[in-house]
This record gives structure tokens, C-alpha cells and sequence, in this order.
């Protein structure tokens, strides 16, 4: 037996994205946005196709990548933050809170929402995860976006799942 593979394409030429930046730690969240926007470019994406949103601090990620899915302007919704255990007293709140959010947000619209939110025990170890040349979070997760993005459109050709924001809006 043989089994029907589906792959999502790394190709983001007419789709559109939308990422939300965490201004919390902001030397290291603009280069996550670097990154993402860097991945996006690479992957085909028209300039006027990717809309940055920025939220005070990862907490406030889910809502706001809720609320700008369910617009239904975008292909996928990506996630970008920096969480610091050292720095944070109530780590575990900001971070947990984050991730079971975002994996909300995804759930309850069907848009593609991804997580490129680092959690890390030092501001070294976060800095090695925002990498300006490699290692670089937000550049990974644009490129899980542009995947599963791809991806959801090939699960159905008629099921709305599988129209890009681009027809959605027509
Ligand atoms: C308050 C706080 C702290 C202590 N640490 C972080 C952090 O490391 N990373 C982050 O993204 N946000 C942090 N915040 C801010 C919260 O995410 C949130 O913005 C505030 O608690 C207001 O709701």
C-alpha cells in the first residue's frame, strides 16, 4: 500500500500573514520579527501581504492573534515573544498562558496560528534562540506558518479550509 502524502509547500506567493510582536524584551522580539519576515520574503510573500501587530507582552499574544484570525484577512497568524524564566517571577503563568492561547486561537478559528514565543532560563540562552544569522525562532516559525498554511489549503479544494484570505475577501 501506498498512502496519498500531503505536503504543505513551502511557497507563501499569495498568501498573507500576519504576525504579532510582543514588545516585552523588544531587543530580542524585533529580531524574531527580522527573522519571520526574512523567512516570509524568502518563501515568496509580497510585501503588502505580511502586517506586523504589536501587544505589550506575550500574555496579551492569544487575544490579539484571536481577534486578527478571525478577521479572516490572513492565511496564518504568527506568534512572536520572549519569555525569560530569570527575569519573569511568574514565569510559568506568562509562558503557559501564551501557549495554551495561541493553540486556543488556532483551534477556535481554523486559521493557522503558530508559536515562535521562546521560553528560556537565561537572557544567553534567549539571545541564542533570536539569532540574527541562525537559530532564529521567528524565522522558524514563519516557515511552520507558510507550511501549514499550504497544508490546510490541500485538505480540501471546496472546503473553506482550503480558500487563502486573498479569496476569502472576494
Ligand atoms: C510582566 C511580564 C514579565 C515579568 N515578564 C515578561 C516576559 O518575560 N515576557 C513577556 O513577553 N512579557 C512579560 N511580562 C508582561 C506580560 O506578558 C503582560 O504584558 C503583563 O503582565 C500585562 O498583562
Amino acid at each position: 500500500m501506498e498512502p496519498k502524502i500531503h505536503n504543505g509547500a513551502l511557497n507563501a506567493k499569495g498568501l498573507r500573514f500576519a504576525i504579532v510582536e510582543s514588545r516585552w524584551n523588544e531587543l530580542l522580539t524585533s529580531r524574531l520579527a527580522s527573522g519571520a519576515v526574512d523567512a516570509l520574503e524568502r518563501l515568496g510573500a509580497g510585501e503588502a501581504d505580511v502586517e506586523i501587530f504589536k501587544v505589550p507582552g506575550s500574555f496579551e499574544i492569544p487575544l490579539a492573534a484571536k481577534r486578527i484570525a478571525e478577521t479572516g484577512r490572513f492565511d496564518a497568524v504568527i506568534c512572536l515573544g520572549v519569555v525569560i524564566r530569570g527575569e519573569t517571577p511568574h514565569f510559568d503563568f506568562v509562558a503557559g498562558e501564551a501557549a495554551g492561547g495561541i493553540s486556543q486561537a488556532a483551534l477556535s478559528t481554523g486559521v493557522p496560528v503558530v508559536f515562535g514565543v521562546v521560553t528560556a532560563d537565561t537572557v544567553e540562552q534567549a539571545t541564542n534562540r533570536c539569532g540574527v544569522k541562525s537559530g532564529n525562532k521567528g524565522y522558524e516559525a514563519a516557515m511552520a506558518a507558510v507550511e501549514i498554511a499550504n497544508l490546510l489549503k490541500a485538505v480540501g479544494e471546496d472546503d473553506s479550509v482550503g480558500v487563502t484570505a486573498r479569496q476569502h475577501a472576494v
